[in-house]
């Protein structure tokens, strides 16, 4: 039997009371969707709470649910359980974890599932009964996100019935496509223009993006441009491991993020630099001048080339299938419905690897086309007509009246 979240936490608390809601710093999608998600669903259910988070950045400020100034009794804490890097953390308050990140010790109570492709999917299965409209569009931005909509390794049958679960609890698929991809206004799309200019090739395969504090501060790059144009970088067909260094101008540390395909080592890499996360998506922080740091992570990836890990393995008619659907939606970003879904879902039980019809679908996509999307962008003045697939996908994930 699933856990009744919402009834656990109405035992826990005093109606005058109420729940804390928080979540790690530097909040991803995953991170803003569960904690609004479950916010719209307690104050559905009549149950008090306050949401405290670092930095709401371009989250749409329509999909955050109003705090109540409640003095809380329990605090949640989504997408994480480590308390040193959740936001708001309050030693004197009861603990209830949801998390999909492996647990190196059992500290509080609550669900982890190393296997649910995002914690706004895990947080789902255990809010099901009290979903509405608003709550499984934010938690389906926050599946979206994580799952590289529906590309990445982490996507198993679990994840896509819980897509289709939030669709017909009422999510609005367009609206949590365009949170878990959101651009914020030209400005922003220039800035990742020039990043992935500079986006070059260190090893067959091993795509990294390096940029100094100098230029960083120079370009006004944000953390949110670099994660943008990480994601994009992963459009190159060929990849397979997709790094960004950059050199953080005012705590002097490098920050390393890295994200792997296939049987890629991003945690492998990123432990071997003192870091952690996921199998495929994980990061490291080095207190070291930017140089060194580059030197040591092409070391690393020289030392994985003599391994000649092997990408992605033998296709099958079910990985083409999928493939075909891909092509047809544009990677699921227009004409998305519950038969879709479903389509999706049955190849993915008969055997279908999203990532890997994902690479077959991405397969002409090299890094010139990467490079040439960063000209596009920075070159041609805003708003002006796309030409090339990337640059109408690119096109519509720009918000030109997202908050500032
Ligand atoms: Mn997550």
């Amino acid at each position: 039997m699933e856990l009744d979240l919402v009834q656990d936490l109405r035992k826990r608390v005093d109606t005058k009371k109420g729940v804390l809601i928080l979540t790690h710093e530097r909040p991803d999608i995953d991170a803003l969707g569960s904690v609004s998600g479950l916010g719209w669903v307690l104050s559905e259910a009549g149950i008090p709470f306050t949401l405290e988070i670092e930095d709401w950045g371009h989250y749409s400020r329509d999909l955050i649910p109003k705090s109540e100034s409640v003095c809380p009794e329990i605090q949640v804490l989504l997408d994480t359980s480590e308390p040193s890097r959740v936001f708001g953390y309050r030693s004197d308050l009861e603990v209830f974890v949801v998390d999909h990140h492996p647990q190196e010790t059992v500290r509080f109570s609550g669900v982890i599932d190393t296997s649910c492709c995002s914690t706004s999917a895990l947080l789902a299965k255990l809010v099901r009964p009290y979903l509405d409209s608003k709550s499984s569009t934010c938690l389906l931005a926050g599946l979206l996100s994580d799952s590289g909509v529906l590309t990445y390794s982490n996507t198993n049958e679990g994840c896509v019935s819980m897509a289709i679960a939030l669709l017909e609890a009422g999510a609005d698929w367009e609206k949590a496509y365009r949170e878990a991809t959101k651009i914020c206004g030209w400005e922003q799309a220039i800035r990742i223009g020039h990043l992935l200019s500079r986006v070059k090739a260190y090893a067959p395969g091993v795509y990294m993006l390096v940029v100094s504090a100098e230029e960083r501060t120079r370009m006004k790059f944000t953390d949110s441009d670099f994660s943008l144009a990480l994601s994009l970088m992963q459009w190159i067909g060929d990849g397979r491991l997709f790094v960004t260094v950059r050199e953080n101008p005012r705590h002097g540390v490098v920050n390393v993020s890295l994200r792997s395909r296939g049987t890629g080592k991003a945690l492998e890499l990123a432990k071997a630099l003192g870091g952690g996360g996921h199998r495929m998506a994980a990061a490291a922080k080095l207190r070291q001048e930017l140089q060194l740091v580059v030197l040591r992570v092409t070391e690393l990836i020289e030392g994985l080339e003599r391994e000649q890990t092997s990408i992605l393995g033998r296709v099958t008619p079910e990985d083409e299938q999928l493939a075909e659907l891909l092509e047809k939606t544009a990677f699921l970003s227009t004409g998305v419905d519950k038969n879709a879904l479903s389509t999706i879902r049955r190849l993915v039980v008969d055997g279908a690897d999203p990532e890997r019809a994902s690479w077959l679908a991405r397969q002409d996509i090299d890094l010139l086309a990467i490079h040439e999307l960063g000209q596009w962008l920075t070159s041609e003045a805003p708003g002006r007509k796309p030409h090339t697939f990337l640059e109408s996908l690119v096109f519509r994930q720009v918000d030109e009246d997202c908050p500032a």
